[in-house]
């Protein structure tokens, strides 16, 4: 069961944020407007939301997930691989440190993005991209199994994030997508496959008694259902432009 969740509301220089997709400019009305829906679809799962203020100065900061590792006896914070982002982490210190007595620190070289973990019961995995490099996927496996975690670390061939292209829904079932698929890291779970056309749907979120998922993806919507789920869909365009998804707007503990 999750209780809390961390959001944060974009900032109007979320626009000009990082971006590898050619959607186009997002629409700051709209990214707003699908925040707030984000928002109101946790409170219906049961989770208390805090809600942390824009910072223009720090264009992708809405995407908190990056800035963290939570687990429930302790929070690691990260330390994001973009240069731009780095300095997130420091408001996310503070918030962190009101709900957690001990926190933890990825320290450079070591890089790391909550989005490259992905915790499946007790074994998190951890990817190693563009954003995770290997000394700082190895400080948080340590961190983990000094906490009795399993860690295994996964290099990541065409994914942003790892999360970008598998989710975890519980019950040993995994939504999957790409080079997840056949990885032999996840032969052990259930799997939900995502086709090629629906990738953006991998990134999906169980919280408690529902699945939220990106909205317009019939076929993987029908799976997750099919496997006895109950779903809310979001509209997600002003995200997914910037290379956003549903995990990445939320911290959830
Ligand atoms: C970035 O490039 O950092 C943002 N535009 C997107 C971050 C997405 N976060 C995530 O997948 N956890």
């Amino acid at each position: 069961m999750f209780k809390q969740v961390i959001v944060k509301k974009p900032a109007i220089s979320y626009v000009n944020g990082l971006t590898t997709s050619d959607l186009g400019t997002p629409n700051y009305e709209m990214a707003l407007e699908q925040h707030e829906k984000y928002v109101q679809a946790l409170a219906k799962c049961g989770v208390e939301v805090k809600v942390l203020l824009d910072n223009e100065e720090f264009a992708d900061s809405t995407f908190v997930e990056d800035t963290a590792v939570l687990t429930p006896n302790f929070a690691v914070i990260s330390n994001p691989g973009a240069d731009s982002r780095n300095g997130e982490i420091k408001e996310m210190n503070r918030v962190i440190k009101e709900f957690y007595d001990d926190v933890r620190y990825i320290k450079a070289p070591g890089t790391l993005d909550g989005g490259d973990v992905l915790q499946i019961e007790d074994h998190f995995y951890i990817g190693i991209s563009d954003r995770t490099n290997i000394e700082g996927a190895n400080q948080l496996k340590q961190i983990l199994e000094s906490a009795n975690y399993k860690a295994t670390i996964v290099p990541l061939k065409k994914f942003f994030h790892l999360k970008t292209g598998i989710s975890y829904l519980g019950n040993n079932q995994v939504v999957a997508a790409g080079e997840f698929i056949d990885h032999p890291d996840f032969e052990q779970y259930e799997k939900i496959i995502v086709s090629p056309e629906e990738e953006y749907c991998a990134n999906c979120i169980r919280v408690n008694d529902y699945v939220i998922i990106p909205k317009g993806f019939e076929q993987t919507k029908k799976k997750i259902h099919d496997a006895g789920y109950q779903t809310i869909e979001l509209n997600m365009s002003e995200f997914q432009k910037q290379d956003g998804g549903l995990s990445c707007l939320s911290l959830r503990f």
